[in-house]
């Protein structure tokens, strides 16, 4: 038990604890597509699993317990089901428990063959997670058209934010060496609807849009189309320079205009159902439309107007840097591109992470949802945890994407959720899409801590449909990565739900953000100062003195908060009723500002430092007590893993402490011990070890 096998591990039903329900006794499954033949392979592996023995095939229903999956058009017997098939797309599905030629059977039925793939998917869950199968009538399309995977890697293998080994993309074997990994990883996915995948980094290398990679594309393409997986490319802005010979990349150039034309017609004639590009551009040094005096707007719909005629999609990332710092950098991003709302061509998304800064703990959703209503936004989180503890600590990821997707932005009024944005239902957009920057390598468990898979999982199913629960993603997910046993599932679940708030207390509480070691992000960091930018340094985000901490974001300070709907803007802007995790976000507050349990904001923050802390100790000590309950493989790696989490949360919490206490002048509060060293000691360590941007 290595965690290879992810939640797709198929254990016999009948060495769990409930009770089983009945056997498959037949399949009638065609096999005449690709797409067929996978779907078959998964449920004759799944119920071989589960059932001990693979049903036997079969043509037609003979006898009760049939489970037949497919389209009308594949299955003649699904036939009847047409009509109830209305308005699922091509990828949604229904599972239902119908009578076939007089005999009980379940039918697993759709529009189009990777409807049924996910159908079956969906069919294996159940039986995974001892959901009954008896009496079935489920009904489910994705919400969000664009479900894609980011891969932040680099073409010699390096990941950038990736701790979890080597890029799978063994771009020095391809085409050659067509690694069944690829197969696994395109199946894994297709398991959880994801459909897209950005091979690149986004800080992107031209030479991918070179035709010796992009046969090398071609071949993962290849791979993935069975599973209903489309790759996509990052496009570095200066390709037309770089591996073109033109002396511009300006977006108005007819010349520019005809290059990426002809790379766009090239990458097609290759790859037929190719995605499109992603881009990062005028972000961190990245070249882009602005070194030409042009807009975001110009440099998208120079591509937009390339992917078109092959309906390609151009997502234009929104995480930018100007040359010239802003007064505040959470502004940035609304400032230059909502003036350009309704400029963007209809192919093109503009992808917005969740928040404003970057990734941090704990951010207030991102002002731009709800703020661009002429132009389809879709989210980009990040499911690597840079800055959320690596692939050691155990943060389950899906309460904060919750929490964002179910912010209220107030933009068409109450309930203008983000998740209506993301989905299109807010402002009528048909183009909808969500990314996830992966945290996928070459490790055995693919994401570098087995828990960490978890966010992969809840990721694709949070993308499928953005008002699911990730209380109920947990519990599928634990019951088919660990086990059904509802004492196990129970505390586990627990342990994760809380997981997040955990992380946010020991690094960054009460709304503090960017507090970071210094290029690698490992560990903390918060008296990082000097260097290029100001904003890429912990003071200017904390602003701690002698008089308080906090980033006044309020009408008196940078004004950010103006940014959001005036019902948001009122709340986070007003000291009263701001959500407390986002205090120092959007105030600068004295040491002495009551906090709503009635301490000093000093004592509280010292407070939520060690309640994060004491967390950990928590999560360590009711793993350990399931011990028995799982393989002792993953046990004592999950359980080796807490070790170092609860160490490093102390680190966080003393370093954090010592630094504060040179502004704030004032002793600990009673029952909580001073940081064991003295500031220097934290501030004097270095982490050649730390894995890095690699850049
Ligand atoms: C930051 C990462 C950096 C990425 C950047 C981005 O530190 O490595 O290149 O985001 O999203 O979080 O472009």
């Amino acid at each position: 038990e290595d965690g290879h096998a992810l939640w797709l591990r198929y254990p016999p039903l009948a060495e769990q604890a409930q009770g089983t329900p009945a056997p498959v006794t037949g399949l009638v499954a065609a096999a005449g597509t690709p797409t067929q033949a996978a779907t078959r392979q998964e449920l004759l592996r799944g119920l071989g699993g589960l059932q001990g023995t693979a049903p036997p095939l079969a043509d037609a229903v003979g006898r009760p317990g049939a489970l037949l999956v497919g389209t009308p058009d594949s299955t003649p017997a699904l036939a009847q089901l047409r009509p109830a098939l209305e308005g699922l797309g091509r990828e949604g599905y229904l599972i239902r428990s119908v009578e076939i030629d007089g005999h009980a059977a379940t039918a697993i039925v759709a529009n189009d063959d990777i409807g049924a793939l996910y159908g079956a998917f969906h069919y294996l869950r159940l039986l995974q997670t001892g959901e009954p199968v008896d009496a079935l009538d489920l009904r489910s399309a994705p919400e969000v058209r664009l479900r894609v995977l980011n891969h932040w890697d680099n073409l010699d293998r390096h990941v950038e934010r990736g701790y979890a080994g080597q890029s799978i993309w063994d771009w020095h074997r391809l085409p050659g060496w067509v690694d069944p990994r690829y197969t696994d990883y395109a199946r894994a996915n297709a398991s959880i609807g994801i459909n897209g995948t950005v091979l690149n980094n986004v800080n992107a290398n031209a030479m991918v849009l070179t035709p010796m990679y992009l046969e090398k594309v071609a071949a993962l393409a290849e791979v993935f189309r069975p599973w209903g997986i489309r790759v996509y490319l990052s496009a570095r802005f200066s390709a037309p320079v770089e591996i073109g010979g033109l002396e511009t990349a300006d977006p108005l150039d007819p010349a520019v205009r005809r290059w990426w034309r002809a790379k766009a017609d090239e990458i097609y004639a290759r790859i037929p159902d190719f995605g499109g590009f992603l881009v990062k551009a005028n972000s961190e040094g990245q070249p882009g439309p602005q070194d030409y005096g042009r807009s975001h707007a110009d440099g998208a719909n120079m591509l937009a107007e390339a992917l078109a005629p092959h309906d390609g999609i151009a997502m234009w990332r929104a995480f930018v840097y100007s040359d010239e710092e802003p007064d505040d950098r959470a502004k940035q991003a609304y400032t230059e591109f909502v003036p350009h709302d309704g400029e963007f061509a209809d192919n093109v998304l503009v992808q917005v992470k969740n928040g404003a800064i970057d990734f941090q703990p704990r951010e207030p959703f991102h002002p731009l949802f709800g703020a661009m209503p002429q132009t389809p936004l879709m989210m980009e989180f990040q499911v690597t945890k840079e800055y959320l503890g690596f692939a050691t600590h155990l943060v389950y990821l899906g309460p904060m994407w919750e929490e964002v997707l179910r912010a209220d932005t107030h933009a068409e009024g109450e309930g203008s959720t983000v998740a209506k944005v993301i989905d299109g239902s807010l402002h009528g957009h048909a183009l909808t899409g969500i990314a996830g920057v992966a945290n996928i390598g070459t490790d055995r468990n693919w994401s570098g801590s087995h828990f960490d898979q978890a966010n992969w999982y809840a990721y694709g199913r949070l993308a499928w449909d953005p008002h699911a629960s990730a209380r109920d993603i947990a519990g599928e997910w634990v019951r088919m990565t660990f086990s059904r046993d509802p004492d196990f599932v129970g505390p586990v679940v627990d342990m994760m739900m809380d997981s997040h708030q955990a992380a946010v207390d020991y690094m960054t509480p009460l709304g503090l953000h960017h507090l970071m070691g210094r290029g690698h992000h490992y560990g903390p960091g918060p008296w990082v100062e000097g260097g290029p930018r100001a904003d890429w340094t912990s003071v200017y985000f904390h602003r701690a003195t002698r008089d308080g901490i906090g980033f006044d974001r309020t009408a008196s300070g940078s004004d950010a908060v103006s940014q959001y709907a005036p019902p948001v803007a009122r709340e986070f802007g007003d000291l009263a009723r701001v959500p407390e995790d986002f205090l120092l976000w959007f105030h600068h507050v004295p040491w002495d500002h009551p906090a709503r349990s009635g301490r000093p904001l000093w004592d509280e923050l010292v407070h939520r430092y060690d309640r994060g802390v004491a967390a950990v100790r928590e999560m360590r000590a009711t793993w350990a007590g399931l011990a028995g309950q799982v393989d002792a493989e993953r046990h004592a790696q999950v359980a080796a893993f807490l070790a170092i989490q609860a160490q490093e949360a102390q680190w966080w919490r003393d370093a954090s402490i010592a630094y504060f206490q040179t502004f704030a002048q004032r002793p600990l509060p009673e029952g909580h011990a001073p940081p064991p060293q003295p500031l220097e000691h934290y501030q004097g360590q270095e982490f050649p070890h730390a894995p890095g941007d690699g850049r």
